[in-house]
């Protein structure tokens, strides 16, 4: 039947209206409810292989266009809607967006499940389902204060299944409720999200705030999402969690197996698991738990096939973002798999005697990451730079161990939502100038390369970028209610707020730009600055970066003599669906992260994508990004990534010394605690942030500032040459071609999971 006529029984059923009559929020649920019956009647992907992508984190955003789009109706959709005087993109703004992840480790796992499906392999998701996700920001006198994010309607994309299990904590058991989201391919079949939930689970435990009794687990399991960074109270909870997902996870996959009619002992014939960072690498003991208890391996039998079932993805160095767990945390949650965890340990023990490469040291720490690189086959960075140094500094005595188990994979985007969805205009000119084949082979954007001297094609690109930015000066007004000039440049931040990614240093360049106005040093046009980010809740810190944004805002939007020129905006509560508004309307994007630091990034890609400029230090994949576009298209500065694990080994770095010699630094830095900043902000938090920066700045922040003054100058001096400009833009959406997560996925079917 078609859909205009399924559409309007459905709200007439409903609601006693046709499409005409109905709110938004009434279509919502309409086309929801379509959509998924929809997707019902797409094929299940199969094969004889099948990856396991397990995650405690998919932050998958919004899923009504991107899932319109997949299922290629967005058109047919917005034409009917159109017909009845509605709009699909007002009637995406009732959709409430699930927080299922922290940020770039999380989106990733989402854009991936949508690259599997598109590229038609067998792959289903498996992880959590939380109640409240990561926390709602809300910003009271100029601090963040978190608040919970209830995104489960009664309609969702959530279908309860039939499926339960129990998962054993010592002797308490609790019983599992599984909930599958589809996930359509591009053009293709469909995969599963399966997202784990407890069946007892109380969300009257939430009073204030994010607060909760965080010890009665069969009621809090799965409320909340744990931020990147918790209180010792939070870790018991977390390694709960863990074990919860990876239980069920491992009870499912066996279920599957057996089904399937597949001998256990070939495990890794019919199925490959892919642990996403650390997080889940309890399923490597579970597994191995499960299949000497319940299916009467020997140890050796079930070690052997797990370890060849098994892939690790690292997503970080950070030393502190490693997990370790305390051998008695796992006693007391978990206690059936400390012998396992013990005996992994002893094997490697017995084989090697240096003490970097052991599960449990001498602390009695478990290191989490070893367990994955020991018994797992195959291990990955997630850019090339991050892979080289995991191999040649962080995991260098494991890469001598086990050099064949070491492999890349350049992180990837998904197109459909970051360019298709997000910013449809572009996509369209992009389909009439070189035709629509980069939908499904991004590296044919190349062919735009042809046109980069051509001015009409050049003059297009730039007027999306124009209605770009006016859609989102309109949304800011609304919603921030702050009035931006749609002529200022925008420079935008956005991802989580940590110190290595070194927010504060574009805060330091804000205010060497506003004592520049002041002294009546005018830029040629006004820029905008914008931010987004939340920061864990117990880190104080990054709490106190953001109450210096939120304090610059304020002073710099309302000096009449300087805010003509520059406008600082914080926004409130970044999240997916702020990025799609943000990004496509960006002329400079912002990854100066601290080289050696951010394993890749993938804001740096979505940006690039819809041709922002990247200003950036040597890390990540900027450095692929660069190494595509040439000197002439990025704007790089800083010390490279050699240069800063030097000054580690050493501890040669001394802010002290750099705010000692350089005027500007001494200036930017001194206004943080200067009677204006004090006025309009609290003492305790600017104080506290100063003296970090002039007494650790563990992340190097005045190493790099007045390079990267100079640069972002250069940058802003030459956004005036349009023609050149307009060039850039070009080459950065031409060469975007090579983040498509469609090709990471590939990669990783050829190197890793080998499905056909
Ligand atoms: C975790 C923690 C936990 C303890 C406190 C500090 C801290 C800092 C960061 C993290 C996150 C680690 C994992 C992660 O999210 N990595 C991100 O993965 C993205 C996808 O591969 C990648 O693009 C980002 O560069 C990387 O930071």
């Amino acid at each position: 039947m078609n859909l205009e006529k399924r559409f309007n029984e459905l709200t007439e059923k409903l609601y006693g209206k046709n499409i005409g009559g109905c709110t938004d929020a009434q279509l919502y649920h309409c086309i929801l409810q379509l959509t998924k019956e929809e997707m019902a009647d797409k094929p299940r992907i199969s094969g004889s292989k099948k990856v396991y992508y397990i995650s405690m984190e998919f932050l998958i955003g919004k899923l009504l266009s991107n899932n319109l789009i997949n299922l290629n109706l967005y058109e047919e959709m917005e034409q009917i809607l159109k017909k009845y005087g509605k709009k699909l993109s007002s009637i995406e703004e009732v959709e409430p967006e699930p927080s299922l992840g922290n940020g770039g480790l999380g989106r990733l796992a989402a854009c991936f499940l949508d690259s599997i499906a598109t590229l038609g392999l067998p792959g289903d998701g498996i992880g959590l389902n939380y109640h409240y996700g990561l926390f709602k920001q809300v910003f009271r006198n100029k601090l963040q204060q978190a608040e919970k994010n209830d995104w489960i309607q009664k309609d969702s994309w959530l279908n309860k299944t039939d499926t339960s299990f129990t998962v054993s904590f010592g002797n308490r058991k609790v019983v599992s409720v599984l909930y599958d989201i589809d996930v359509a391919g591009y053009d293709n079949g469909c995969n599963k999200l399966h997202l784990f939930d407890v069946s007892s689970v109380d969300e009257s435990l939430v009073k204030e705030g994010i607060d909760f009794d965080k010890t009665a687990i069969e009621k809090n399991l799965t409320l909340f999402l744990y931020p990147d960074d918790s209180d010792e109270a939070g870790n018991l909870l977390r390694i709960y969690q863990e074990y919860f997902m990876v239980s069920n996870g491992a009870q499912l996959i066996v279920k599957e197996l057996k089904e399937r009619g597949c001998d256990l002992h070939r495990m890794n014939e019919y199925a490959v698991i892919q642990i996403n960072d650390t997080h889940p690498t309890l399923v490597i003991p579970e597994l191995i738990r499960i299949l000497t208890w319940d299916e009467g391996f020997t140890i050796e039998d079930a070690v052997q096939v797990v370890s060849k079932t098994c892939a690790y993805t690292n997503h970080t160095i950070l030393a502190e973002a490693l997990e370790t767990w305390p051998l008695s945390y796992i006693e007391r949650v978990v206690p059936q798999l400390v012998p396992i965890i013990k005996e992994l340990s002893a094997r490697v023990a017995k084989k090697y005697t240096d003490p970097k490469v052991q599960i449990i040291d001498q602390d009695k720490k478990v290191h989490m990451a070893h367990i994955d690189i020991h018994y797992g086959f195959s291990v990955n960075g997630v850019a090339a730079i991050h892979t080289d140094i995991l191999k040649e500094t962080e995991l260098n005595h494991f890469y001598k161990l086990y050099p064949e188990k070491f492999n890349n994979k350049t992180n990837g985007i998904t197109f459909r939502r970051w360019l298709l969805s997000c910013n449809r205009e572009l996509a369209e000119f992009l389909t009439e100038t070189i035709g629509d084949g980069y939908k499904k082979d991004a590296a044919l954007l190349e062919r735009l390369l042809t046109r980069a001297d051509d001015t009409a094609v050049l003059d297009a690109i730039d007027s999306i970028k124009q209605r770009k930015k006016a859609a989102l000066v309109t949304y800011l007004r609304e919603k921030e209610g702050i009035a931006v000039d749609p002529d200022s440049i925008f420079d935008i931040q956005i991802k989580r707020l940590h110190e290595y990614k070194r927010q504060q240093m574009n805060a330091l360049y804000i205010i060497h730009k506003y004592l520049e106005i002041k002294r009546g040093k005018k830029p040629v046009r006004p820029v905008t600055f914008i931010f987004g980010a939340k920061a864990a809740p117990a880190y104080i810190i990054a709490q106190d970066i953001i109450h210096l944004l939120l304090v610059l805002s304020d002073i710099v939007n309302h000096d009449p003599q300087v805010s003509p020129y520059m406008k600082v905006v914080m926004v409130e509560n970044y999240n997916v669906s702020y990025a799609e508004k943000l990004i496509p309307a960006c002329d400079i994007s912002e990854q100066i992260s601290l080289a050696s630091k951010e394993a890749s990034g993938t804001g740096n890609m979505k940006f690039m994508l819809n041709g922002a400029v990247t200003l950036g230090t040597s890390d990540g994949a900027n450095v692929e990004i660069h190494d595509l576009v040439g000197d002439d298209n990025i704007y790089i500065f800083g010390e490279d990534s050699d240069t800063v694990i030097a000054h580690y080994a050493k501890g040669d770095y001394v802010s002290g010394d750099y705010y000692k010699k350089s005027p500007v630094i001494r200036e930017a830095v001194d206004f943080i605690v200067g009677p204006q900043a004090l006025k309009a902000g609290s003492k305790e938090n600017l104080e506290r942030l100063y003296h970090e920066l002039l007494n650790k700045d563990w992340f190097m922040t005045l190493l790099d500032l007045e390079d990267y003054i100079k640069v972002k100058d250069q940058a802003f001096a030459d956004y005036e040459n349009r023609a050149a400009w307009k060039k850039k833009m070009l080459v950065n959406i031409a060469k975007a071609g090579f983040f498509s997560s469609d090709r990471t996925i590939a990669e990783y079917n050829r190197d890793i999971w080998k499905l056909k």
